[in-house]
């Protein structure tokens, strides 16, 4: 069996599933972790779970991702019941380990979690309607809200200097000068593109130390295929993804957003003519956001909401290149100069985005008060 096939049963048997397994199969378009849909019958009647195995490259201390997990997903259920939802569908739920864990380590050392899997919901990798991401904007701003009272001293950084740009631009300069495999030079002008922009990376911070930029509990990932849109109400689901929560700015939760959604291609669209900044998108999703976030984003914050846009694409471009540099290592590649066409489309975003600034500030002041 391909796909980590031993391994991946060995773990499902793991976890306390109902009945017997029927299959096995990869599911999802993540760049992290390896994801599974695992389906098991139990008296004619199907249950469905996702598997997944979680990428300890990339994050080196599972124990304390899991303990975010199981508090964030512990304390966003006790939260959804109080406003009488669904708390099997509106959160992620952890299955336990037949003994009782949050996570399962196999014989090969790899790092297992098994969810809920939630049925008759979608994770889209391009918005179809405006309206989906009007709702995802109008979620991910409650979902910062709804974590606002979460104890943040409770939470470990999963992966230090997440979204620190200057140490981003730091790596990436590194890899410029390691060139392992050979690729600098095909990329200079790429290379020149990001370096051009140095000195607006280091803004957010700066802004941080001065007091003037809070800190808050993030998502940290908040692309549109991170949050489940349900297929019967068109409405925004569940939160997926809480690998990165942790303190880090509302304005990069925002430009996250935009930079995957309010792109008029995919992500790693080779046609970059297809690549666009769209302002309308970028006007939806400033709606939703700002209703979601309830009146709580000061005013440095919102000003600074296109900002943060150009510099999760900026930061993304970035991360994308120093991985073709570095080989391929980081994120998963499924054909040839992937992370390069991938760098390409949010290289394209940002000279897009800086046409359409003022635009963009305009979009922001009709929505501020
Ligand atoms: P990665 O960190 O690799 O992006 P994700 O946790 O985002 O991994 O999961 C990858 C994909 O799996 C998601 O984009 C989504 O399509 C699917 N997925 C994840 N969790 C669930 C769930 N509980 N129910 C249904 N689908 C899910
Ligand atoms: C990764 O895990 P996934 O595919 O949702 C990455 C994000 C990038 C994104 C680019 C932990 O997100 O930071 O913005 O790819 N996650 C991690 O698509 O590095
Ligand atoms: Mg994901």
């Amino acid at each position: 069996m391909n796909n980590h096939g031993e391994q991946k049963l060995e773990a499902a048997k793991a976890f306390a599933i109902k009945g017997q397994i029927k299959s096995c199969d990869p599911y999802g378009s993540g760049h992290i972790n390896l994801t599974f849909r695992l389906v098991c019958e139990e008296n004619g009647q199907e249950y469905s779970y996702i598997l997944q195995q979680m990428n300890h490259e990339v994050f080196k201390d599972i124990d304390g991702l899991m303990r975010n997990v199981k508090g964030v997903t512990s304390f966003l259920h006790k939260q959804i019941l109080a406003n009488h939802g669904d708390p099997d569908r509106e959160t992620l739920n952890l299955v336990p380990t037949k003994d009782g864990q949050d996570y399962y380590k196999d014989s090969q050392g790899n790092f297992w979690r098994m969810y809920l899997f939630i049925s008759n919901a979608t994770c889209y990798n391009l918005v179809e309607k405006p309206e989906d991401f009007y709702q995802s904007g109008k979620a991910f701003g409650r979902f910062q809200c709804l974590l606002a009272d979460f104890p943040a001293d409770q939470l470990a950084e999963t992966i230090p200097d997440f979204h620190n740009t200057p140490a981003r631009f730091r790596t990436f300069q590194k890899a410029v000068e390691e060139d392992v495999m050979g690729r600098a030079q095909k990329v200079e002008k790429e290379i020149a593109f990001i370096r051009e922009r140095e000195k607006e990376m280091g803004l957010a911070l700066r802004l941080k130390e001065e007091g003037k930029l809070p800190v808050r509990v993030s998502h940290n990932d908040t692309k549109l295929n991170n949050i489940m849109i349900d297929d019967s109400t068109g409405q925004a689901l569940c939160i997926i993804d809480l690998d990165t929560i942790m303190p880090g700015f509302s304005i990069f939760d925002f430009g996250d957003s935009i930079r995957f959604g309010a792109n008029t291609a995919q992500e790693d669209e080779q046609d970059l003519s297809k690549v666009s900044f769209s302002l309308p998108l970028f006007e939806v999703y400033t709606k939703g956001f700002l209703e979601g976030s309830g009146g709580r984003l000061t005013e440095t914050e919102i000003e600074l909401l296109p900002y943060g846009s150009k510099m999760m694409t900026l930061e993304c471009g970035m991360r994308f290149l120093t991985d073709y540099l570095q080989g391929d290592v980081y994120f998963h590649i499924s054909r040839e100069d992937h992370n390069l066409d991938r760098c390409h489309t949010q290289l394209a975003l940002v000279a897009d985005m800086e046409k359409k600034w003022s635009d963009m500030e305009q979009i922001i002041k009709k929505y501020q008060d």
